[in-house]
This record gives structure tokens, C-alpha cells and sequence, in this order.
């Protein structure tokens, strides 16, 4: 791998390399939580070949309206890869069940790497903190890191606005108001289950891309999306 990452024996089967130079467009799609529907509108934006590799940052399911169709819609695409989520884990787990999905969606979902990475960008669905080395990170932490804080939720600084060196991360979770970009870290997901928009990030040409949900699924406190902000690392 191209990255500084290393990995160790626990996290290392569920990382994914992917060598760019075997796709045209690579796409990076926020948190999708079940909305087929803003998924579809999306993809019809970005129009994907089959030799454009589309990559989710994870939470393909739960909350929305059909998270059975976003994972068929998924699948049914050999160019489509996604990180694992939070939200994949409770499934994975047995905390959490949807009724639609199969024995063949549970593989699946259990199936999908921690972490993909090409060039300099890694992509995970929570974060990764700076502070200690990559392969001290647990699953637990690089699907949900928020705050450096510990314990700290949402106070501030969150791991992406210090984030100090590459990998470019990319990465879901984080609910903004606005997509988060800076040279060490993109945050797609905007909320489009809650209202916001469904984001997408063309890596080869620097460009986000967003729609807007023909609805509002999920309501959510407004203290738990963040206004993003960059820090001077
Ligand atoms: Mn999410």
C-alpha cells in the first residue's frame, strides 16, 4: 500500500487496497441510511461507468425508508464498495435487525472491509485519530471516532478538524450542514436522512457533488449536527 498505514493482524483483513489506475472516475458517497430514492437521484448525477469505482463511506442501512433496496442497488454493482459502518455493525452484531434483509445481505454486511484505501486516501466510516498509531485503533473507535476528547462526544476538537497528515481521510458518520474539506479529511455525511443532502466526492476532479432528498425521513436534534470548521493543525 501507498499510505502510511499500518495495520495490524486483528484490522488488516478488513482493509481493502485498491489500485487506482484500473478506474476512470472514483466516487466517494456519504451515509446513505436506507434512502433509495436520494441514492438513485444521485447516481443518476454522477452517472457511473462500469469502470467508475463508486466507494461508500458506510450506514448503507437503517433509519430510512429501504435499506433492503439500497443494499440490492449496491450489490447488483461490481464497481460499488463500501466501508463498514456503525450502523452495519449493529446488524453484524445482533444488536439491531431489519426484517427484509436475507442471511446473503448479513454476509454481505459482514463482508465489508474497516478501511479502503488508494493513492494517499483511506477511507473509514468514523474516523481515525492522529494522536496514536493506525494499528492501535480498535473497530469500535474507526467506526465511531468523533471528538478527541475522551469521552467526549461532540466537544471539540473533533479528530478530522486537527487532523494534521495524510491519508486524506474520508469518511461518514459525523452528521454536518455542510460537507467537511480540508487538505487531511473529507466528511460527506450531511444528513440526507434527516433532511440534509445526499454527498458525493469526485477524487479525480475535486469536486463535491449533492442532492436533495424528495423528503425528510428522520427528524434529529439540531445539537447533534455539527457546523464544521477548520482548525490550524
Ligand atoms: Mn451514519
Amino acid at each position: 500500500m501507498t499510505t502510511n498505514l499500518t495495520l495490524n493482524s486483528a484490522i488488516d483483513p478488513s482493509h481493502e487496497h485498491i489500485d487506482s489506475a484500473e478506474w476512470d472516475d472514483i466516487y466517494v458517497v456519504g451515509d446513505v441510511h436506507g434512502c433509495r430514492e436520494v441514492l438513485e437521484q444521485l447516481l443518476a448525477r454522477l452517472d457511473p461507468a462500469p469502470n467508475d469505482l463508486v466507494v461508500f463511506v458506510g450506514d448503507l442501512v437503517r433509519k430510512g425508508p429501504d435499506s433492503k433496496g439500497v443494499l440490492d442497488l449496491v450489490r447488483a454493482h461490481p464497481n460499488f464498495r463500501s466501508v463498514r459502518g456503525n450502523n452495519e455493525q449493529k446488524l453484524i452484531d445482533g444488536r439491531k435487525s431489519i426484517e427484509t434483509l436475507t442471511d446473503d445481505d448479513l454476509a454481505y454486511l459482514e463482508s465489508l472491509p474497516l478501511i479502503i484505501s488508494w493513492d494517499d486516501v483511506a477511507v473509514v466510516h468514523g474516523g481515525i485519530d492522529h494522536r496514536k498509531p493506525f494499528d492501535e485503533h480498535t473497530l469500535t473507535e474507526l467506526l465511531n471516532n468523533r471528538s478527541l476528547v475522551p469521552d467526549g462526544s461532540y466537544e471539540r476538537p473533533f479528530w478530522f478538524e486537527a487532523r494534521p497528515e495524510s491519508p486524506r481521510v474520508f469518511f461518514g458518520h459525523t452528521v454536518l450542514s455542510e460537507p467537511f474539506v480540508s487538505e487531511h479529511a473529507v466528511g460527506l455525511d450531511t444528513g440526507c436522512v434527516y433532511g440534509g443532502q445526499l454527498t458525493a466526492y469526485d477524487y479525480r476532479a475535486d469536486e463535491l457533488i449533492a442532492v436533495d432528498p424528495p423528503e425528510t425521513y428522520v427528524s434529529r436534534s439540531s445539537d447533534s449536527i455539527v457546523e464544521p470548521a477548520t482548525l490550524d493543525p
